[in-house]
């Protein structure tokens, strides 16, 4: 696009903004200061760098065989390099435990030590990046179908000194770049059938994190996330939403959100307002569940633009940590990041776009028909042409320009892989 016409259209939609009330520079200027945590296992269908094949061994998914995976630490690097280059602002990285700068060594899960992770710390540095961290429970031959809960007090105790060590590292991760790092907790720990002892696994998990969350890191915000169901694990999730949320709640920790762990008629968004007053925070794993917890790249639909909307209605920015989680392994994966990215951009631009004066104003006096009427009207404002400009003054490429841009590090780099 001309940048031209880009500015143009700009004051033309700040204009008709204007007319109901709404600030676009005030818009742009918070969107600015949302920073989305890019999750580094789009880049290889979460692989790692544990073992050179790499092959996912339980718990988790990916599907797709498009060429052109990064294959080792320089490639990932490469690859969230190039996506952040096409999505405008400051942004986060999320690394699982799996993904350790390990240099060829066997380092088991319950050996790994921040050492691993600096020169992923100085990579963040050098590229105006800040970091997040997982502990890494799948794919491994102590993960069977119980990790935390399981009954074997050595395989608990595996886990729990994992996922304390990750902790640690994300306190260093958090220290090091001055802003605290997220550690995001997920299990898979299931059964395939109706299972007699629920009560028995729930209270083996809850003393296991009791453990786990005995040591305090200053750096770190905790978060835990909870699951509907897993794929062989359908009729049991220890970790389930209400485990989770009373035991964040109780320990004055962050749920996470997972957009694809829930019941399919229901919408994460209205969660939102009901844990930010028991919690300080939330972590989000930005998502998009096609009939089951399928993980496709986040698209700008109903789900994620009413989550976006309850967030900037309830004045809830600065307590909602915005991570990505999918895997697509289906079409190209930088292509997959910048998608998603921009959608979950684009549906907070909305909302910091829409007349929420009028809006409360309508609701409170009971003039329900002029409340749909205007949340209807607003969904076909000019948004996108704030959005353009919001790329181009960020100096990345606006709207559809990005797909050439992608086809270029195709052809020279994930290509020749
Ligand atoms: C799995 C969870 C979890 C993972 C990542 C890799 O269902 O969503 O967040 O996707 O940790
Ligand atoms: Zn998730």
């Amino acid at each position: 696009m001309k940048q031209e016409q880009i500015l143009k259209a700009y004051e033309s939609a700040q204009a008709r903004y204007a007319e109901i009330g709404v600030d676009t520079e005030a818009a742009l200027k918070a969107l600015q200061n949302i920073s989305l945590s890019l999750h580094c296992w789009q880049t290889d269908d979460v692989s790692g760098f544990e073992n050179p094949d790499g092959q996912l061994s339980g718990g988790i998914q990916a599907t797709g065989n498009y060429p052109g995976k990064a294959r080792n630490i320089d490639e990932v690097r490469a690859d969230l390099l190039k996506a952040k280059s096409l999505i405008p602002g400051h942004h986060r990285v999320s690394l699982h435990a799996i993904y350790g700068d390990f240099k060829g060594e066997k380092i088991d899960r319950n050996q790994i030590e921040p050492e691993h992770f600096q020169s992923w710390i100085d990579w963040a540095k050098a590229n105006d990046l800040k970091l997040d961290f997982n502990s890494t429970s799948f794919s491994h031959p102590q993960s069977g179908d119980l990790s935390l809960a399981n009954r074997d007090k050595a395989i608990r105790d595996f886990w729990i000194e994992h996922t304390i060590r990750s902790r640690r590292i994300a306190d260093e991760m958090g220290r090091q770049l001055g802003s605290k790092a997220c550690h995001n907790l997920w299990i898979h720990d299931g059964s395939k059938d109706i299972t007699v002892d629920r009560y028995y696994y729930r209270s083996l998990l809850k003393d296991s994190l009791d453990q786990i969350f005995a040591h305090k890191f200053e750096n770190v915000k905790d978060g835990v996330e909870c699951k509907l169901f897993g794929t062989g694990l359908e009729s049991f999730t220890v970790g389930s939403h209400e485990f989770y949320m009373g035991y964040a709640i109780k320990n004055g920790i962050m749920t996470t959100l997972d957009m694809g762990h829930f019941h399919p008629t229901e919408e994460t968004y209205d969660k939102i307002s009901a844990l930010l007053l028991f919690m300080p925070e939330i972590l989000l794993h930005v998502s998009r569940p096609v009939r089951w917890d399928s993980d496709h790249v986040v698209i700008l639909n109903d789900s994620v633009t009413m989550l976006a909307q309850e967030i900037v209605w309830a004045d809830a920015l600065p307590r909602v940590n915005i991570g990505l989680d999918y895997f697509d392994a289906s079409i190209n994966r930088i292509g997959a990041y910048v998608v998603g990215s921009r959608a979950t951009q684009k549906a907070f631009l909305q909302a910091l776009l829409s007349p929420i004066a009028k809006l409360r104003e309508y609701e409170s006096t009971g003039r329900n028909f002029q409340r749909l009427a205007l949340l209807e009207e607003i969904k076909g404002m000019p948004w996108n042409d704030v959005y353009n400009y919001f790329c181009l003054k960020n100096n990345t490429p606006v709207a559809e320009e990005y797909i050439a841009e992608v086809e270029k590090y195709e052809r020279e780099v994930t290509s020749k892989r």
